[in-house]
């Protein structure tokens, strides 16, 4: 019997990556979509600006999207799926828990709550139990999970496969895709042949959401981990495809040929051997772009490759695809650790 779910905030960029990956799942079926108060009432079709690589799916198309209260969504619908605006997240998804439902949410809202679990399933699944701790401190029915911004999860997942090597410094450069900053965000035409640094939401996201990933949960709390992180952050002109370029300096003897032994056995890593493999397509001689090497898969692994000593320890770089590995394939994954850890 599959698990019936909904989409709050179906109509945006990561609310319509939500649909596309959800609609064939074999553990979930779509019964709900939310927008704002305009679109309420309207069917899916004429409430969205569907902008997704594949055409909306029939039944969805047809459905009837309600506003985003959880007076309007089904009460039979057992987990919901949340990419709203942080400061809309923040203001309805407790009132969902309290009604009872469970919430998977990339909203960045509540990420760095004592008892908010934030989690990359093969990083800190057991970070889950904090979900006992929320439930007893605001005595929901529902319950609360948040799975870190796209650009903490290309990298923390390569962090966590060199953790047994004693993680001290760590710092990370990224080059962002357009997508990331949603249909409404920089348009692509502004951005064409330029590279905007420092985006401002995101140096803080990296610092701090990768110490609490990489943290020990002993059951009662979390102690965030004490590697220090610094980042910076750019916008690239490509659609898709967060790559980051990561420097870690390590309390124990950590070399190039460690790392990729240790990611080429971690969970979800995809591990390219040599810095000329690594994902660039030389579309014109002098503009690299880094694209999404579809060999990847379905785009939920995160490649990494070009390991090599340097003056700050090692240096590699990492490549995620940012809404399907990213905001949307994270919120999923999450809620299949929930399916798996009876929360549904
Ligand atoms: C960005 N990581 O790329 C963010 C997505 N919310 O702008």
């Amino acid at each position: 019997m599959a698990v019936r779910v909904g989409v709050l905030g179906a109509t945006g960029a990561v609310g319509q990556r939500l649909i596309q990956l959800l609609e064939p799942h074999p553990e979930f079926e779509i019964a709900a979509l939310t927008a704002s108060e305009s679109s309420a009432g309207k069917t899916y079709r004429e409430a969205a600006k569907w902008r997704v690589d594949s055409p909306i799916p029939d039944d969805i198309a047809d459905m009837t999207v309600t506003a985003t209260d959880p007076d309007d969504v089904d009460d039979d619908v057992d987990l919901l799926f949340s990419s709203l605006p942080s400061s809309v997240g923040a203001a309805v998804e407790p009132a969902f828990c309290e009604e009872g439902y469970v919430v998977s949410s990339n909203s960045s809202n509540s990420r760095m709550a004592e008892d908010v679990p934030l989690v990359i399933p093969e990083v800190n699944a057991d970070h889950l139990d904090l979900l006992e701790v929320q439930r007893d401190e605001r005595g929901w029915d529902g319950a609360l999970i948040k799975n870190p911004n796209c650009s903490t999860i290309t990298f923390v997942p390569t962090l966590a496969a060199l953790a047994e090597f004693g993680l001290e410094r760590v710092h990370v450069a990224t080059l962002q895709a357009v997508s990331g900053a949603g249909y409404d965000g920089v348009s692509s035409m502004e951005i064409i042949d330029n590279a905007v640094p420092y985006i401002g939401s995101e140096e803080d996201k990296l610092e701090t959401e990768s110490r609490k990933l990489l943290g020990e949960f002993d059951g009662a709390s979390l102690t965030h981990d004490s590697v220090e992180v610094a980042a910076s952050c750019n916008r690239i002109p490509t659609i898709d495809g967060h790559l980051e370029n990561v420097w870690v300096e390590a309390a124990d003897e950590l070399t190039a040929d460690d790392a990729k032994a240790a990611m080429r056995e971690y969970p979800s890593l995809d591990l390219r051997s040599s810095p000329d493999q690594f994902i660039y397509v030389f579309d014109e001689p002098d503009r690299p772009q880094p694209r999404m090497d579809r060999t990847l898969g379905d785009g939920m692994a995160i490649a990494a490759g070009g390991h090599r000593a340097s003056t700050f320890g090692l240096q590699y770089n990492c490549l995620a695809h940012n809404t399907i590995r990213g905001a949307a394939g994270a919120s999923v994954l999450n809620g299949e650790l929930l399916l798996e850890n009876g929360y549904l």
